[in-house]
């Protein structure tokens, strides 16, 4: 036993040992699209995913991981650390996610992930999709990153010929950009998830010598899929299966990047939503822009070697929403104090084996709530009752045999309305948008030939509310 003078006498250097514990590095690699069995390890039977396959084989792979349904939503959650609902962004300004010109974006008052890290000493990047508002208030240089390259919005957001409805829009050129300036326009998409790649592994290797969070959400694979040269018809699947082929095999390359310049990073990987059609969801029930399992129940897996113990699995429930205290508490600091955030620490979880997610999750599709998760039950606002440890595909009601359940979670949904609201109403709880202060600009003016006007907004989609 330690004298008490030995004692305090090595308590200085144990303050100094943990005072100057390196801080870990972050790398979170978001999919875009892509459905709960499109990748090995949750059993595709199409794929080939060699990089996803170690990555869960040494690492720790979640069953429950929820998203958001859709593309905005989920992003606003990462971003966060709240219900899209809470930050006034479950559906955008007139379709289920932000457009390009739109007057909505993530509000400048929110606390980012990238900006409570930045705070931190840290050096953030975010490289590929953003899609949470391309207004200049809204991009990512304003939200705690230090540097951007890619999209501000979804792949599919380019001039089409004939604009039909909401997502024909008369959208402008698709821009590539660096910062806050234009690089390009993208015409062809083929090279994205290698220019994304090289952008990301460089990024890497510039700031191995100190804390960094790089943030990769891919554009593929939503639509138009494409693929790079060395992967069209590699797989002979199809050009889905290339184009997730290539997000694999950029797995592998920022693994690989990892593990030889900055080994003590924690990498995860996710699917933004659910899959679409195109993409194997099996077994849940239903797609993407749905809140059936299909919709928001996504791949997740987290690496970090000698600090996460090598192949984990966990059924707990778990979301996008935790990523932002998760990462706050590994890198020594809280989430913000002053509002409501509703995602948990899942650091003991990760690793330490111990250590739970949520037991209640709400879904809510554009504004809408439609139903509950409470432990192993889902209900429906219909009033549909499903047992999800049992029956992960929805398939059974179980609602007449189980009314005290009903009952319970009736209640919880009515927690939520009292809370974040429902519908057109906002609850108490519920932080808004940001909404674009100057006139709302293209980062690429339409062209003249397309008959529109070059700036948003322009033509009166049919629903939507008339812009400010
Ligand atoms: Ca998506």
């Amino acid at each position: 036993m330690l004298s008490r003078r030995s004692f305090l006498s090595i308590l200085p250097t144990l303050a100094a040992a943990q005072t100057s514990t390196p801080k870990p590095n972050f790398v979170l690699i978001l999919c875009d699209d892509m459905g709960y069995a499109d990748i090995e390890p949750y059993r595709s039977e199409v794929n080939y995913t060699p990089h996803l396959a170690r990555m869960a084989r040494e690492g720790f792979r979640f069953t429950s991981w929820y998203s958001a349904p859709v593309c905005s939503p989920s992003r606003a959650s990462l971003m966060t650390g709240c219900y899209p609902k809470r930050v006034g962004l479950s559906f955008g300004s007139w379709h289920a996610v932000l457009m390009p010109g739109d007057w909505h974006g993530l509000n400048p008052t929110e606390i980012t992930v990238a900006k409570l890290l930045k705070q931190k000493g840290y050096v953030t990047s975010c490289i590929g999709k953003w899609h949470l508002g391309d207004q200049p208030e809204f991009m990512p240089t304003r939200h705690g990153f230090d540097t951007f390259y890619g999209l501000p919005y979804s792949n599919d957001m380019r001039p089409t010929p004939k604009p039909q409805g909401a997502m024909d829009y008369p959208h402008p050129p698709l821009p590539l950009i660096r910062n806050e300036k234009v690089i390009r326009e993208v015409t062809d998409q083929d090279s994205l998830t290698a220019d994304y790649t090289k952008e990301a592994v460089s990024f890497v290797e510039k700031n191995a010598g100190r804390p960094f969070f790089l943030y990769l959400p891919h554009s593929m694979v939503h639509a138009p899929l494409a693929a790079g040269k060395a992967w069209r018809d590699k797989t002979g699947k199809g050009l889905y299966a290339d184009s997730v082929a290539e997000i694999d095999d950029s797995v592998g390359q920022i693994l690989k990047a990892v593990e030889r310049h900055a080994p003590n990073t924690l990498v995860i990987f996710l699917s933004d939503n659910g899959g679409t059609p195109r993409g194997v969801n099996r077994p849940l029930r239903g797609n993407k822009a749905s809140t059936w399992e299909g919709g928001l129940r996504v791949p997740a897996i987290a690496w970090w070697p000698g600090k996460i113990k090598q192949g984990q699995v966990s059924e707990e429930i778990v979301s996008n929403m935790d990523i932002l205290p998760t990462f706050a508490a590994l890198a020594g600091t809280t989430p913000p104090g002053d509002r409501k955030i509703d995602g948990h620490d899942l650091t003991q979880l990760l690793t330490a084996g111990g250590g739970s997610g949520h037991q209640t999750f709400y879904f809510y599709h554009a504004n809408k709530l439609e139903a509950v998760r409470y432990k192993n039950w889902k209900l429906l606002v219909s009033g549909e009752l499903y047992d999800l440890k049992a029956d992960i595909g929805e398939s059974t009601n179980l609602a007449a045999a189980n009314q005290e359940v009903v009952k319970q979670l009736m209640a919880k949904l009515d927690e939520a309305r009292a809370d974040m609201g429902d519908g057109s109403h906002d609850g108490p709880n519920v932080r808004p948008a940001g909404k674009a202060k100057g006139p709302l600009r293209f980062w690429i003016p339409r062209h003249p030939e397309s008959g529109y006007p070059p700036h948003a907004p322009v033509k009166k989609v049919e629903g939507a509310p008339a812009a400010p």
